[in-house]
């Protein structure tokens, strides 16, 4: 009997062992990388890119604008803090604030779609656009609006016709969004339902 239950908790501890002694690992951007003519590289851990969207957005909230890119190719954001020195483009690499961003896929393009002077998200969603409002404060945050566009494509019938606003998932250089709130009624003669 002694012999089954001993035999029973080994079993267990032997099971429980790799998952209790799981290992933490933490992010280290500072180690230095250099090529074969031992030549620095400068950003070595960002992870490459292959299908890049580029967008401007206050990452720090410093009042200078820094660098959001979005690779569509896995759906990855790096972000990059603009040092500020004048006549010289300088960014260093800043991951922390893409936690920032909510989930995002296929497309992203970042306008201030409110005139507020925060940079704001559109990205892609079944069929359309969603839209998130940049609600920072203290530290970068966003807030979904809506997460689908609509609008009435027969504008002078006299009648309420939402319907979404189709963007494909691909050919997302035909949208084109500029000054939205002021030029609404006049984008492509349609008017925004949920803007
Ligand atoms: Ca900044
Ligand atoms: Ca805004």
């Amino acid at each position: 009997m002694f012999r089954k239950l001993f035999l029973l908790l080994f079993l267990i501890a032997l099971f429980l062992k790799p998952i209790l002694a799981q290992e933490n690992f933490e992010r280290n951007i500072n180690v230095q990388v250099f090529d074969k003519l031992s030549n620095p590289y400068i950003y070595p851990w960002i992870g490459g890119f292959n299908h890049i969207q580029v967008s401007e957005i206050d990452l720090n909230l410093d009042g200078i604008n820094d660098l959001f890119t979005f690779d569509r190719a896995g759906n990855k954001i790096s972000t990059f803090i603009n040092q500020g020195i004048p006549s010289t483009i300088a960014y260093t690499f800043a991951p922390q604030y893409k936690d920032s961003f909510p989930e995002l896929h296929d497309w992203v393009l970042l306008r201030d779609f409110n005139c507020d002077g925060k940079i704001d998200i559109f990205t892609y969603s079944s069929g359309g656009a969603a839209v998130y409002k940049n609600s920072s404060q203290t530290q970068l945050s966003f807030e979904l609006v809506t997460n689908l566009i609509y609008s009435d494509f027969l504008p002078d019938d006299g009648l309420n016709n939402p319907i979404n606003l189709y963007v494909s998932s691909t050919y997302f250089n035909l949208f084109y969004f500029r000054n939205l709130r002021g030029i609404s009624q006049k984008f492509v003669g349609r008017k925004f339902w949920n803007l």
